[in-house]
């Protein structure tokens, strides 16, 4: 189980919260933890002010990287403004677009709790990309309390693909990337998430942990015969019949710089080691996360709440939706 550096946790002396129990479950209806004892968060199992005082006096930051190749783009907007109502508000956050179409970055409104400038960054050369623009930056009058509660957004420049499958290849080689200009400083958190999709309530630091994985809107209820992993043998993604505890998805995982790193590099190496060879798994680097987080458990497993499908009903058991995939229509947005 990867559980990392993860800090201990300390709450503030004088807090007063609701007396919590362990015979009586504010739900018994879902599952609360897995067989390897990782917490799944569902709405009702945590105590969002709680764990909010534990982790805002950590001064930590938490990165979100985001790809808008192409016709994405015109999902980056409602993404940004909903990400900046919703994602860790009160902590410093810094998203990282990754786009091949810098100028068409919408500006964003800012919400109360985020006061923030906008300020424009020489370009600067990084390895094999271009870091455009832009930072969100704390208003330099601000009062002092809210200094520290900003959101910033960093542009980075990557070539038009061809094949829509080729941006999904790409995406674990500049996480990697990214991860490794932030280390040493690795006591930061990132989430890597999908474009087309939309924060609806609170995405905070319940979902903090080592190795953060989310299960996909679509299995949760299935058995695992039915989850559409790898089944070539030949793929590095294979997984047997009989392996596989849930089916995670490929649009929202994260955890620990370090965690997340070795995910990435890992499933970067075996995906261009299947291409090697031709094969290409069938839900790309979702498939190889899926083999990734059968062999290195998750220390957190969200519950679809933290990413539901706007096309789909909410089953009884999601009480809040937190964030979900956008309708799209495939053939309209995809390069080909
Ligand atoms: C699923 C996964 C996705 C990925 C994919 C397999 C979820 C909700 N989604 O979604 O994460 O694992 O299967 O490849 O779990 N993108 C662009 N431009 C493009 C195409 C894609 O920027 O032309 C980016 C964008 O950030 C998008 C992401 O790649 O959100 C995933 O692509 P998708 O949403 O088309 O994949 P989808 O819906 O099949």
């Amino acid at each position: 189980v990867a559980v990392g550096n993860e800090f201990h946790l300390v709450a503030p002396e004088h807090l007063q919260y609701e007396q919590p129990s362990i015979v009586q479950g504010s739900r018994i209806d879902v599952v609360a933890v897995t067989p390897w004892l990782a917490p799944i968060v569902w709405e009702g199992t945590f105590n969002p002010v709680l764990l909010d005082s534990i982790y805002k006096p950590k001064n930590i930051t938490i990165i979100a990287t985001v790809f808008a190749v192409g016709k994405y783009i015109m999902f980056l907007k409602r993404f940004l403004e909903t990400a900046e109502q919703h994602f860790f508000v009160g902590f410093k956050v810094h998203i990282y677009v990754f786009t091949d179409r810098p100028n068409e970055v919408p500006p964003v409104t800012m919400a109360s709790g985020r006061r923030v400038n906008r300020t424009r960054k020489q370009p600067k050369r990084s390895n094999t990309l271009t870091e455009f623009a832009t930072g969100l930056f704390p208003e330099a009058n601000s009062d002092k309390k809210r200094l520290h509660f900003f959101l910033q957004l960093i542009v980075r420049l990557v070539p038009t693909a061809k094949r829509w499958q080729e941006i999904s290849a790409r995406r674990m080689e500049l996480i990697q990337m990214v991860i490794e200009e932030q280390l040493p400083n690795n006591r930061n958190y990132i989430f890597c998430l999908d474009v087309d999709s939309q924060f609806h309530g609170r995405w905070g630091s319940e979902s903090l942990g080592g190795l953060v994985a989310v299960t996909h809107p679509g299995y949760y209820r299935d058995p695992r015969s039915k989850f559409p992993y790898e089944r070539r043998p030949s793929s590095r993604a294979y997984l047997a019949p009989g392996e596989g505890d849930f089916y995670y998805c490929g649009g929202a995982f994260g955890g620990l710089l370090q965690e997340v790193h070795h995910l990435a590099k890992t499933c970067r190496h075996n995906f261009e080691a299947d291409a090697q060879e031709g094969i290409e798994a069938a839900w790309q680097e979702e498939s190889h996360l899926n083999r990734y987080m059968w062999i290195n458990k998750p220390s957190k497993v969200l519950s679809p709440e933290y990413l539901w499908q706007d096309f789909k009903p909410r089953n009884p058991e999601v009480h809040i939706v937190r964030f979900s995939g956008v309708v799209k229509n495939y053939a309209d947005i995809r390069p080909n």
